[in-house]
């Protein structure tokens, strides 16, 4: 391609998590001039901000990680079943080192605005770095901005008033925090609240935790792992990775294809315990009709309610743990280390805040109704502006100057999830509409970044500057989007699928949930039909 003689770079990718360095790898390969920033002052993404004590991937480590190079995998060595935090983000700067990333990323940089010029076809990006700022022009831009990484604080009236020390879970001290003799509050029971709670309350002379919304919690049983199982999966590792990319959500969970309703009650309470004890995600998977079914739900509702009966000492407090009124697997469910027996401690209070809502926060504490909680440190675990918040964070403009949170005022829309009409060539890595949140996002990061880069390939093959998702096929996917969600219960929780943790943020149901193999084939077929449903076109 003969290029502008303005032009900067071929690619930008905004965000050096996952995604953003698989991406800068696999373009740079292919000889592209590619440039990678990130706000943060290292790379790793999600898994830079979020070092809360007890933060660790819920999904197992041997298929949370990259498969695009065997001997990457053959030998980086996990250490437990479900990796830590720390222990993810050692992985990510190793790749970053092993293939050379850091040349090409650019840290502390946070990317502000992006302006289509649309007589070049091409992108001014602004970038700011402390407060020094500078235009870039780039053919590409790349959403590699992740899906949990807008974090957010609750609007609580008196905020700022509060004299002890507050702490986000997504934005958690580097040097880490000792909370021994600490009164210490906890807002927020989502999978970083759970996986926190229990290590906080270990340290601190008195855990307060303030919840909103009881949620269904799973056992981690988090173990090392056992060298001969890791030797044994990685001698048909390539054999392993190929079939996971066809499961329903990027993991090797053994989903039992029978109907929760047609097992006699025995077994079926037989089968939620066998998965119980295993520990992990894969409960979900016991029966294949859990999350479409509501009778079938609440039969593995009724047996995790039994659960928090059976760990909770005190009936009120088990009663108020007691997750109601949605079906499991709606809201992500969590995956813990002793979440519920926690609350056996007697240093630990549980606050129920629907009953006793949260007034305000004052200078000692936090006043709810009932009570004025007296507390030395307030932990925030209260989540993220998820799926486009932190893409929507940049003042993105396309087509005659139309914003993109002006288009996405009413929701999300992106073809496949990849792209979206108006802003030719700006791709989203995981945007709303894939699988992203509802699957492994690794396996759904390197899909996406592979699908991205051949599309480029294409294009530069058969002499084309730009492509653009068509507004039509673009309304097709968002309605298909909706209608396979709605085959499901998952719209029926009120959670940050679909927007309604942020006040304000239009309800819609973000993720595809027709399954991680069944988006691949889709998009290869796209991919092998020459990309119908995008515009392509010249310089
Ligand atoms: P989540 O899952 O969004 O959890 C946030 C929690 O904070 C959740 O329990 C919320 O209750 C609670 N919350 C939010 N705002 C408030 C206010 N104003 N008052 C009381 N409680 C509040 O975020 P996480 O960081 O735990 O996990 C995000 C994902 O990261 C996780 O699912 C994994 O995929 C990894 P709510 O349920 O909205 O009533």
């Amino acid at each position: 391609q003969e290029r502008p003689s303005s032009l900067d770079l071929d690619v930008l990718i905004v965000g050096a998590g996952f995604a953003g360095l698989y991406a800068l790898h696999r373009l740079r390969e292919m000889g592209y001039t590619v440039r990678c920033c990130d706000r943060a002052e290292g790379v790793g993404g999600t898994w830079f901000w979020n070092r809360y004590p007890g933060a660790r991937c819920d999904v197992e480590s041997m298929d949370y990680s990259y498969s695009f190079s065997p001997e990457l995998e053959q030998e980086w060595q996990w250490t437990e079943r479900y990796p830590a935090q720390p222990e993810i983000l050692r992985y990510l700067n190793h790749v970053a080192d092993r293939f050379a990333l850091r040349p090409d990323i650019r840290l502390g940089t946070r990317v502000a605005a992006a302006v289509l010029d649309e007589s070049q076809q091409i992108w001014r990006v602004r970038l700011e770095q402390g407060t020094r700022a500078e235009t870039v022009r780039t053919r590409f831009l790349v959403m590699a901005s992740g899906c949990l990484s807008a974090a957010r604080l609750p609007d609580i009236p008196g905020l700022g008033s509060f004299t002890g020390t507050t702490y986000h879970t997504a934005d958690w001290p580097h040097e880490g925090v000792d909370f021994t003799g600490r009164r210490v509050g906890v807002i927020g029971t989502g999978s970083s609240g759970t996986q926190a709670i229990p290590l906080i309350a270990r340290q601190a002379a008195h855990t307060t935790v303030f919840q909103r919304t009881a949620n269904f919690s799973l056992p981690a049983r988090n173990r090392p792992l056992d060298p001969d199982a890791v030797r044994e999966l990685k001698a048909r590792y390539r054999e392993h990775r190929q079939f996971v990319r066809y499961t329903p959500n990027g993991t090797a969970r053994r989903n039992n294809d029978v109907s929760a309703l047609t097992v006699p009650p025995r077994e079926r309470t037989a089968e939620y315990e066998a998965r119980w004890q295993e520990g992990g995600g894969g409960f979900i998977g016991a029966f294949n009709d859990l999350l479409k079914d509501e009778a079938a739900n609440d039969t593995a509702a009724e047996f995790l309610r039994g659960k928090i009966r059976e760990i909770v000492h005190d009936p009120a407090v088990a009663d108020a743990l007691t997750p109601r009124g949605f079906p499991v697997g709606s809201k992500r469910v969590t995956v813990d280390t002793d979440y519920y027996a926690t609350f056996n401690r007697p240093d630990v209070t549980l606050v129920d805040v629907r009953a006793d809502p949260v007034q305000r926060i004052t200078a000692p504490g936090i006043r709810t109704g009932s009570a004025d909680h007296h507390l030395d440190s307030i932990v925030f675990a209260t989540g993220f502006d998820a799926i486009t918040g932190a893409v929507l964070a940049v003042d993105i403009r396309g087509r005659d100057g139309l914003a993109l949170r002006e288009k996405w005022a009413a929701g999300p829309r992106a073809y496949l999830g990849l792209a979206t009409a108006g802003f030719p060539n700006l791709f989203l890595i995981t945007g709303p509409g894939s699988p992203s949140v509802i699957s492994n996002m690794v396996v759904s990061i390197e899909q996406h970044v592979e699908w991205i880069s051949d599309h480029l390939g294409w294009l530069d093959k058969n002499g084309l500057w730009s492509t653009e998702a068509d507004r039509r096929a673009e309304d097709d996917w968002v309605r298909h989007v909706a209608e396979v969600a709605d085959t499901t219960l998952f719209p029926r929780g009120a959670s940050w699928y679909v927007g309604a943790n942020v006040p304000g943020k239009p309800r819609v149901f973000m993720p595809y949930v027709g399954g991680v193999g069944t988006y691949r084939r889709v998009c290869e077929d796209i991919a092998a039909g020459d990309y119908p449903g995008f515009v392509t076109r010249p310089l």
